[in-house]
């Protein structure tokens, strides 16, 4: 059981530095308490915003954990609303998954739960609520889980950086519309406003010769980033925490639904004195800069280290392609789709989205989409029927990604969370080692309040 540090360092970038794993102490939960906050989001001078949040901030405390040790966690709610935490990215009991009204039931405004389990992947991931999560995500809740590896590649700097966006009022609080309809039925709630680890981001220093682990973690409701290292040439080592054949990103460009992270090896080619743009290219009529890298005056070293960085593999099962059997999954909804089967039903009921003709309303207990034997292996055939992008997170399991629109995925990574393209067809792997419900939602968490959400029986 380790001691889990209560905050990561801060630099001038707003990047969190990871401070190194404490040694491992007696076994007391770690408290975890979500509340209402403020929070400088627009920056000095400028009115706080009131936020929901977990210890204080937004996002809330880096929690790191070695790999295989048994985390205690306990999440006192002080929160007007009862609420939960969802382990995204980890292969935990299903008991301590946290999907509220499946899993557990929600932990009442001033009570509390612990959340015990041993994380058996290093990696990038995250803790969210899963309970009314469009709102208490939006409202600020949501932070990084890092289980570190036994044995860390060696790099200048560990980096984090959690993006994600507000939507907020002339006054700087919380826009509070989460229900507003337009947000269900189309892209989600977008925001006007994107932090890095919880400020607005600013430049972002490094010295030439640099090597960078940069964790990307995307915490938004509902944005999708699309980020374009101008004059670098980034590797992604890790998808959703999972390690990969460490290859540049497609077109250069690293994407992130909601949900989903990539760990990237930087290094720092430039000269000093330098700057180059980091720029979010999602919505391609509006570019963004997310931020500059600024190399400072002097060198660390010549060159960065020669030698490529590879992750060492985590434990997830191989699913068996010969013998797995294929489970149709069809996403359907939103706005001009009221022909669709189901879709009258399910806007009758206040939802705007079916998987295979069925819209859940979320937190519900709901029968299973397809019960799964446990052992054996699963095909995800997944078609997005819809005219909006659904990034799909499966819980309890991490699958390989095995076909896009018919070809074969390079690298087959595995993933928790895939980014589906309107009309686009996925092929998702996956071995069914972990007994008990399991969600399968969208993570435009307005996409999945209004009915975009399914869940497998594995038994
Ligand atoms: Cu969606």
């Amino acid at each position: 059981m380790s001691r889990l540090p209560r905050r990561a360092l801060l630099t001038a970038a707003g990047a969190a530095l990871l401070p190194p794993l404490p040694a491992s102490a007696a076994a007391e939960p770690r408290r975890l308490v979500a509340a209402l906050a403020r929070q400088a989001l627009l920056g000095a001078g400028r009115p706080e915003t009131g936020i929901w949040a977990y210890d204080g901030t937004s996002p809330g405390p880096l929690l790191q954990a070695r790999q295989g040790e048994t985390l205690r966690l306990r999440l006192e709610n002080r929160l007007p609303q009862p609420t939960s935490i969802h382990w995204h990215g980890i292969r935990l009991p299903n008991a301590m998954d946290g999907a509220a009204g499946i899993t557990q039931p929600p932990v009442p405004p001033g009570g509390d739960f612990d959340y015990v389990f041993a994380p058996p992947d290093a990696g990038t991931h995250w803790y969210h609520p899963q309970w009314e999560a469009h709102e208490q995500v939006a409202r600020g809740l949501g932070g990084a889980l890092i289980v570190a590896e036994a044995a860390p590649p060696p790099v200048d700097r560990d980096l984090l950086w959690v993006l994600r966006d507000w939507r907020l009022q002339e006054d700087g609080g919380i826009a509070e519309d989460f229900d507003n309809l337009r947000d269900a039925h189309y892209a989600g709630r977008l925001g006007d406003l994107v932090t890095l680890n919880g400020r607005r981001a600013e430049d972002f220093p490094v010295r030439a010769g640099e090597r960078l682990r940069l964790r990307l973690l995307n915490a938004a409701n509902a944005r999708i980033f699309t980020l374009r290292f101008t004059g670098h040439a980034p590797l992604v080592v890790a998808l959703d925490g999972q390690p990969v054949e460490p290859h540049p990103p497609e077109g250069d460009l690293v994407v992130l639904g909601p949900g989903m992270r990539a760990d990237l090896i930087l290094d720092c080619t430039g000269t000093p004195g330098d700057r180059a743009q980091v720029v979010d290219e999602t919505y391609a009529r509006r570019p963004f800069r997310l931020l500059d890298i600024v190399y400072a005056a002097e060198r660390l070293r010549a060159m960065p280290p020669a030698d490529a960085v590879r992750l060492p593999p985590n434990p997830v099962p191989e699913p068996d392609l010969a013998r797995a059997e294929a489970i149709p999954v069809v996403l359907a909804g939103g706005m001009r789709s009221m022909l669709r089967p189901g879709m009258q039903d399910a806007r009758a009921r206040g939802l705007a989205w079916t998987v295979n003709g069925h819209a859940n309303a979320p937190q519900e207990r709901q029968e299973p989409l397809a019960v799964l034997r446990l052992g054996r292996s699963y095909v995800l055939d997944i078609r997005n029927e819809s005219a909006f992008s659904h990034p799909l997170h499966l819980h309890g399991h991490a699958f390989r990604q095995i076909t896009r629109n018919g070809r074969p995925v390079p690298h087959r990574p595995f993933r928790d969370t895939v980014l589906l393209g309107p009309q686009e067809r996925m092929e998702l792997a996956f071995l069914a080692d972990n007994p008990g419900d399991w969600m399968l939602q969208c993570q435009v968490l307005e996409h999945q309040h209004a009915g975009l959400s399914a869940m497998l029986r594995v038994e």
